[in-house]
């Protein structure tokens, strides 16, 4: 079991070897943070498939305990897939999950603790009686139908929903019990879309109309609004619409405006799948999980003999447009920054040129900064062709080296000291007849030398290096502030980026070979004929958090 760690993170969340996928079941329980996550203790490639499970108190620092959930009935001996926890009356924490029975069925079983006073909650028992609690009905199709929601209370009842698809329409089966044992199929969904494909990991929740304190999920009213969020299979990208959910007619409207499917708002416009949130009593906030993939090739993933990270954890709320979310790295984080960051302030970046921001371990950093510029005049017209096209596509025909009118500027992230390699995260602002559109990118498109082999003459998809220009759009009017804000949690391998305050999200997966360690490096550049300053620039060397050291030896 040979690790290779140039590209571990250094702390973001992951165990010290094999493959990781989806979170499930996070919650907060009698002072400690739960996290379970799908993972293979075989190899770094997906399969064999259990729930880990870590704790931790501060959603930073984590100590591993042993598998809780694996393969060992006839109702989940192919595998413990995704699924979510609710905790019920009496404090009592229980979770639903996705079993696969010999035939490949997808079935939704339960777990409960099997000694609700240790308060670890070691061992989960899946009990025969009750087992699994869903099965799927003929009309269902079975081998798509997975990973109920955390379950809610409304009307007397207790409701989740199942991620499911019939041919192309995406389906979230809503089923309901009175007891949590019983439970019934509702009559129709709770929401379905047409052309869409399967929905995998959904996730419904209340939001508050006022600030940012979360809600718990059962705290349905008609003050709140509802999220529903997806992920898709066919794309590998999750979106979410914003909505209410009528109660009475058991359905989930999204709100005019709010696009249900591929055109739809995303959590994270980069590498991010498979999230679920939950309500932390704790703190009063709802904070949202994701994974992160490697984009690297499948054999150099065995090699490395480590696949997949969690990215931070975010609190989550909505923004007070009423038309999207807002998502920042819970404040947690905060405590692994340096006592002394690097700042700088009043710094004009010209059209061309880069300032190094030295001083800091440019691998391991968390960095806050702020731009501003004196006009919007010389904006790039938008190409109407661009209007159907995904951001993504604007962001590679105008990367960092295109020049701009007002951008293309930002941060140049684990970048070599000759700039051979650079994941630059940056804005570029187009003028669209009498308004404004702003383009956030994070690019891996120069983030490494390592070339895949393309003598190997069936190089799959799975075999190469994905490198995408990660890009999306931010809902800001710049006509009044010339200002725009930019967070970048750099960690080894990875990049996530928050532009102005959380409103649009990317995070990269990168492997350079020089800009790796203490030879990594940090840049501001602007490559727009308008002038741009920073207003301000606050960058913090990261610590090591405890990160998955056996509970035994960690306390
Ligand atoms: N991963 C799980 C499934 C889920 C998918 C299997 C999403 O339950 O649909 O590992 O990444």
């Amino acid at each position: 079991d040979k690790v290779i760690e140039t590209h571990r993170t250094g702390y973001h969340f992951q165990p010290p070897k094999h493959w990781i996928n989806d979170p499930n079941g996070p919650m907060y329980f009698n002072g400690l943070y739960h996290l379970f996550y799908q993972y293979n203790p075989k190899g770094s490639v997906w399969g064999n498939i259990v729930w880990a499970h870590s704790v931790s108190k501060d959603l930073i620092n984590w100590e591993a305990l042993e598998p809780a959930i694996e393969a060992s009935k006839p109702f989940d001996i192919k595998g413990c897939w995704s699924g979510s926890a609710t905790i019920l009356p009496g404090n009592k924490p229980f979770i639903q999950y996705t079993g696969i029975d010999k035939d490949e069925r997808q079935l939704q079983d339960f777990a409960v603790p099997k000694n609700l006073s240790d308060p670890y909650l070691r061992e989960w028992v899946k009990p025969d009686q009750g087992n699994p609690f869903i099965d799927p009905d003929p009309s269902v199709n079975a081998s798509a139908f997975r990973d109920p929601t955390t379950a809610w209370f409304v009307n007397g009842e207790w409701h989740t929903v199942v991620g499911s698809k019939k041919d192309m329409l995406g389906i979230a089966y809503l089923y309901t019990s009175k007891d949590f044992k019983k439970w019934v199929k509702a009559k129709e969904p709770l929401h379905s879309v047409q052309g869409t494909g399967m929905w995998e990991c959904p996730d419904f929740y209340p939001v508050s109309q006022t600030g940012d304190r979360g809600l718990d999920t059962s705290a349905v009213d008609k003050s709140v609004k509802h999220v529903f969020k997806v992920s898709l299979d066919l794309t590998r990208f999750e979106y979410y619409t914003i909505g209410v959910y009528d109660t009475d007619k058991e359905k989930y409207i999204p709100d005019e405006g709010s696009v249900d499917s591929w055109a739809g708002i995303r959590y994270d416009y980069g590498n991010f799948y498979a999230s679920k949130s939950f309500f932390d009593y704790k703190k009063h906030r709802r904070i949202l999980w994701g994974w992160a993939n490697e984009s690297d090739g499948k054999t150099r993933d065995v090699n490395k003999g480590w696949a997949g990270i969690q990215l931070i954890p975010r609190k989550v709320w909505l923004d007070p447009n009423g038309k999207q979310l807002l998502q920042w790295p819970v404040e947690e984080l905060e405590t692994l920054r340096s006592a002394r960051p690097v700042t700088l302030s009043s710094k004009v970046l010209k059209q061309g040129q880069n300032i190094e921001v030295e001083g800091i371990t440019a691998a391991q950093a968390d960095v806050e900064v702020s731009f501003s510029f004196q006009s919007l005049d010389k904006a790039e017209p938008f190409d109407p062709k661009w209007a159907d096209l995904p951001a993504q596509d604007v962001c590679h025909e105008k990367g960092s080296t295109v020049p701009g009118g007002v951008g293309p500027f930002g941060l140049l992230t684990l970048a070599s000291e000759k700039l051979e390699e650079l994941t630059p995260v940056m804005f570029r602002v187009f003028k669209k007849g009498d308004n404004h559109v702003v383009l956030f990118c994070s690019d891996a498109t120069s983030s490494t030398l390592t070339k895949d082999d393309e003598k190997s003459s069936n190089l799959t998809r799975d075999e190469m290096m994905y490198k995408p220009s990660f890009a999306g759009y931010v809902d800001v009017d710049l006509s009044k502030t010339k200002k725009i804000a930019l967070r970048s949690l750099i960690d080894h391998s990875v990049v996530e980026s928050f532009a102005e305050g959380g409103k649009t999200v990317i995070s990269s997966r990168v492997y350079p070979t020089l800009a790796v360690g203490p030879k990594a490096h940090l840049f501001l550049f602007n490559n727009g004929t308008e002038e741009v300053t920073v207003d301000k620039l606050t960058a913090w060397d990261m610590a090591k958090p405890v990160m998955n050291v056996p509970l035994e030896k960690a306390s």
